[in-house]
This record gives C-alpha cells, structure tokens and sequence, in this order.
C-alpha cells in the first residue's frame, strides 16, 4: 500500500513537471514545420506495435530535426505507407516524403491497418524507399541520420544496392537488439536473458550487413527502451485533443491493448539529447539466431544499455502537449 500511494504521489508530481514544461515550451509545441539542423529519414514498420507512432509524433513535434522523409519496411509495406499519409495530413506535414519498402511475406496482423484506409490524404503513388534514401545521401553526404525503427529490409537493400553511398549516411540510429537482457513487462533489465529482439529477427542477414558495414551506427536495444506509457500518461496526452494527440489516441484504441512500450521513440529522443541515452563503444556480432551478442574486438557500435526513463517521459509529454492558454 505504502508503495503504491508513493506511485501515486510520484506520478501526480510528474505529470504537473510535464504540463508545467508544456506551458513553459510553447514554442517549441506549436513549431511546424521543423527545419531544424539534424536531417533525418526514419525507416518504420508503422501499424503493428504502436510505438512507432509515437516515435514519428515526437519527431514531428522535434524542432531540432529536418525529417526528410518516412519510409515503410515489413509486410504489407503499402499499407503501412497510407497509415502516415494520414497521420502527416491530418497534421498539415504533407511536405514530408513518404516511401515505401518492397513488401514482404508475414502472417503478423496489421492492428492499426483501418487508420490507413483510403482517405482524402492517400496518395497514389509512393516513391520506393531505398532510391529516395540513397538519391537523399547523395545530395547530402556525411549529413543524413538514418533512423531505423522496423525490422532491417530496406537496410539490407541500401546496402545490397550501393554500399558506397550508405556508408555517406552521417550515421544509423537503431532501435534494435538485446544485449544483456530480454523483453520484461515489468520495464526494467532484471532476470530475462537476451533474446532475438524483433527488428533483428525479421531480417538477420541485413542485420549481418548492417554490423558488418563501417557505418557510424549508435543502438538503443531493448536494455534501455522498455518504457512503459502508464494509464497516467495516457490519459494525461488522450485528453490534449490535438490533431496530434488525436491520431495518436485513434491508433492506440485500434493497437487493442493496454500498455505501450515505447521501444522506438528512444531513437527520436536521443538525437534531440543524447544524454537521455548515453552510449558506450561496443563490438556486436549478430548471430544466425538473431542474438546481438557483445564480443570482443574493436568497436562497431555505439551502445545505450541504460536509459533516463524520467528525462525520456518529460521530454515526451513536454513535447506532445500543446501549449497552455495563458
Ligand atoms: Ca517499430
């Protein structure tokens, strides 16, 4: 009981710091389009988990990034690109790119599928993802951050295709791999050992490529990204009643479950400060089973094993919440 109205307390503390930041970031709220410094293009496989969703919301809300475009990875890929077309209409981000992967053979359902029905913000044609990417680096060289959030398909295609060009990306920022423990519901790294994590498993052979290439790459694996989205926080942003928060709250009734981990948004919140996810060097080999195991040998990542949890959720809400009216 004691526990549990200290939760209680602490959360009440919390969301009042959140809607404080919110009055106190107005302009950081209501920034739109970004322009910001940091060029980024996320690599998504929107429409099964939910976190993506909030990954691409909080990038959206992020004046510190220039997203250059959204591309789709996994399954139905189409589908998946018609999902963002409305969640970048319905909040005036048209100017976003979005690209689509070459699909792929999954019998995993699309929980989100019917947000992505044909609506007045479907575009007809999606230009493919890895040309978009690589005719991006091209333009830009040394200055692209490749944020991957999806198993690897597109990853493995870019490097398949023209490895010259992907090692021009600035660096990949991957929401992927497990390296001293598991998936936990409870959040935090105590007791489950290392398993597959999800966006290795559905494509190791890329994830292979991808260890192997030379590229800058920095990892948020499941150590750090088990952030659980608590009934608090939820009612706290469903209530904002943004076109934002709006979509957000959609998507998460159409998810069907209870609690989000929010596993890919670390990605976005460590390219606005990565002091919410500090990284070490480590050397990472990927398995034939999908296992990222730390080995050793000179360093082929950056690694984030431990993360801020109470810096991640107040940047988050501070983000997503509107500004107050004074
Ligand atoms: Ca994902």
């Amino acid at each position: 009981m004691i526990s549990t109205l200290r939760r209680a307390a602490f959360l009440a503390t919390t969301v009042f710091s959140f809607a404080c930041a919110a009055s106190s970031s107005a302009q950081t709220a209501t920034a739109a389009p970004s322009l910001g410094s940091e060029k980024v293009i996320i690599d998504t496989d929107i429409g099964d988990d939910i976190d993506d969703a909030f990954a691409i919301a909080l990038a959206l809300r992020s004046p510190e990034l220039q997203i250059l475009g959204i591309s789709t990875t996994f399954g139905d890929t189409e589908a998946r690109a018609r999902i963002l077309d409305r969640l970048l209409g319905e909040n005036a981000r048209r100017d976003i790119s979005v690209l689509v992967g070459a699909p792929t053979p999954t019998k995993n359902p699309m929980s989100q599928r019917v947000y992505g029905e044909p609506s007045r913000f479907t575009s007809a044609f999606h230009q493919p993802a890895v040309d978009f990417i690589l005719q991006q680096i091209r333009s830009n060289p040394g200055q692209i951050t490749l944020v991957a959030i999806g198993p690897l398909m597109n990853i493995g295609a870019l490097l398949d295709k023209d490895p010259q060009t992907f090692l021009k990306l600035k660096r990949v920022v991957l929401m992927g791999g497990s390296i001293k423990c598991g998936y936990n519901e409870l959040g935090f790294c105590s007791g489950p050992p290392p398993v597959p994590e999800w966006n290795i498993l559905n494509d190791i052979p890329s994830a292979q490529k991808l260890f192997r290439s030379g590229v800058p790459l920095y990892v948020m694996p499941l150590d750090s990204t088990q952030l659980k989205f608590n009934e608090t926080m939820r009612s706290y942003t469903f209530r904002q009643g943004t076109p934002l928060t709006d979509a957000l709250t959609l998507l998460y009734h159409e998810w069907n479950q209870t609690t989000p981990t929010l596993f890919d948004p670390m990605t976005i919140a460590f390219l606005v400060n990565p002091q919410i996810c500090p990284t070490e060097p480590m050397h990472i080999t990927v398995d034939d089973k999908g296992f990222t195991r730390p080995e050793s040998g000179s360093p082929n990542a950056q690694v984030c094993l431990h993360s801020d949890s109470d810096a991640f959720f107040h940047l988050l809400l501070s983000r997503l919440v509107p500004p107050q009216s004074e």
